[in-house]
């Protein structure tokens, strides 16, 4: 395999280099998703480390997506931070109280559903690989299945109560893409408690060399806000859903809901669970309606709805490009590829690599320091790179890949990449980005 990277490593070198910062996060039941900024298990992280890890280990695998449903709420939902013994994490545990029956100690919102696709990643490496391995993935799925499938019903009841197909959530942690241009128009309505941050010290800044590159404490006190709301109501959900300051509908991780209950719908198939295999194609069904019912005639981008208000969102970020996860309309997804090859997305002339900036540059809310609101972000990459490859858009996906690997032949395995110098930024050794890059390689 010839993929030339930016400074010539070779490839054998750079899945070695992977392969090693995985071990090193590896902390025995999980693999924290940054050494020392994020030292516990984040639920989407999870997922792309078990994809990662199940090239070189699939018990491994298996173990840390073991890990994340072993602290899986009665009521189906997978915590977005499974909290390992590090206490170098603000907010920690004290913070949110949140112990499921099992003992596993649990932020108390979620992340987006990428999961099914860490199964089926893992159980056609154990295929592959035959023996032991693929015994062992093919009980880890049938004695699963049923677990994913209740974090998908959960999702469908709890955050699409009147089944719009569009995933509701109530703090911008829960989208993965924390300060994104996104939600600065609902965090802008949220006003927390002054004396909130007070006597709490936010630990992520002494893990970066620049505050820049991180949201604000204006942002933070906002984050902490919501999160005291949610504890209040007793992380109850249809509580929370009345209550809390900050309800969106996020079109990013309803696409993922709909292209990870496809996933986990033929997965169904395999173990013969027929049903629910309808089910879950069904659940995919009304995502993929609800995502294309937002897309704007005028940008071609979905939008993303603030539910109080009942206002659609125009912020030009990766998010709008949902469709091209879920499909379901030829046209709205033709116009979109253009769109995310074109000069405004990755055919911008002055990115350093031809991937997806998590801000449109031409943006005003554009930063190309900034954690979501500009950088690029390795294992989305990843993500568009695998789900375009599934939709048939072979010469994209790859591209994606090309350019993606060549982006990461620093050896940095950064949190995120400056778009127009390729600098890494955010934490050093980043997990999901060694895992992408051994997901790639091997
Ligand atoms: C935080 C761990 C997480 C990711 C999120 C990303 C960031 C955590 O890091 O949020 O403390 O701000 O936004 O998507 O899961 O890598």
């Amino acid at each position: 395999m010839t993929v030339a990277t930016h400074t010539g490593v070779a490839p054998p070198a750079l899945a070695a280099s992977a392969a090693y910062i995985l071990r090193g996060n590896d902390i025995g039941t999980l693999t924290t998703a940054a050494p020392r900024l994020y030292p516990h298990l984040w639920s989407w992280d999870a997922a792309f480390v078990a994809i990662g890890l199940a090239t070189v280990s699939v018990p491994r695998a298996i173990a840390e997506l073991r890990t994340l449903l072993g602290a899986q709420w009665t009521t189906g939902m997978l915590p977005h931070i499974v909290f390992g013994p590090d206490e170098g994490y603000f907010p920690g545990p004290d913070v949110w109280g949140a112990t499921t029956p099992s003992g596993a100690r649990t932020s108390g919102i979620c992340q987006p559903p990428v999961h099914a696709i860490a199964v089926r990643r893992v159980l056609d490496a154990g295929r592959r690989n035959g023996g032991a391995d693929r015994d062992l993935a093919e009980r880890f799925a049938a004695e699963t299945f049923d677990r994913w499938l209740a974090w998908h019903r959960w999702l469908a009841t709890a955050r699409d109560p009147r089944g719009r197909g569009l995933l509701e959530i109530y703090h911008g942690w829960e989208s993965g893409m924390d300060n994104s241009p996104r939600w600065d128009a609902a965090y802008a309505a949220v006003r927390p408690r002054e004396d909130l941050l007070r006597g709490r010290a936010r630990r992520d800044l002494e893990h970066v060399a620049d505050a820049r590159q991180r949201p604000t404490d204006e942002e933070y006190r906002r984050y902490l806000w919501l999160v005291h709301q949610m504890k209040e109501a007793g992380y109850d959900d249809d509580a929370v859903r009345e209550t809390v300051d900050f309800r969106m509908t996020d079109v990013f991780m309803s696409a993922i809901a709909a292209l990870a209950s496809d996933v986990l719908a033929e997965i169904g198939d395999e173990l013969g669970r027929r049903a629910e295999a309808t089910e879950l194609r069904a659940l995919a069904e009304r995502f993929r309606g609800g995502v294309l019912s937002t897309v704007s005639p005028d940008t071609g981008l979905a939008r993303d709805e603030d539910v109080r208000t009942g206002l659609r969102l125009d912020a030009p970020t990766i998010g709008g490009f949902a469709p091209l996860l879920c499909g379901g309309d030829p046209r709205v997804f033709s116009r979109q590829l253009a769109l995310f090859t074109g000069p405004e997305w990755c055919g911008h002339p002055d990115l350093r690599y031809a991937l997806p900036p998590s801000t449109a540059p031409g943006h005003a809310g554009f930063s190309s320091r900034t954690y979501w609101r500009g950088p690029q972000w390795p294992f989305m990459n990843w993500l568009l790179y695998w789900t375009l490859h599934r939709a048939g858009e072979v010469d994209l996906a790859m591209s994606l890949r090309a350019e993606g690997l060549r982006q990461l032949g620093d050896l940095a395995f950064g949190e995120y990449y400056e778009p127009m110098t390729g600098e890494a930024l955010g934490s050093a050794h980043q997990s999901w980005t060694a895992a992408v890059a051994l997901d790639w390689l091997i």
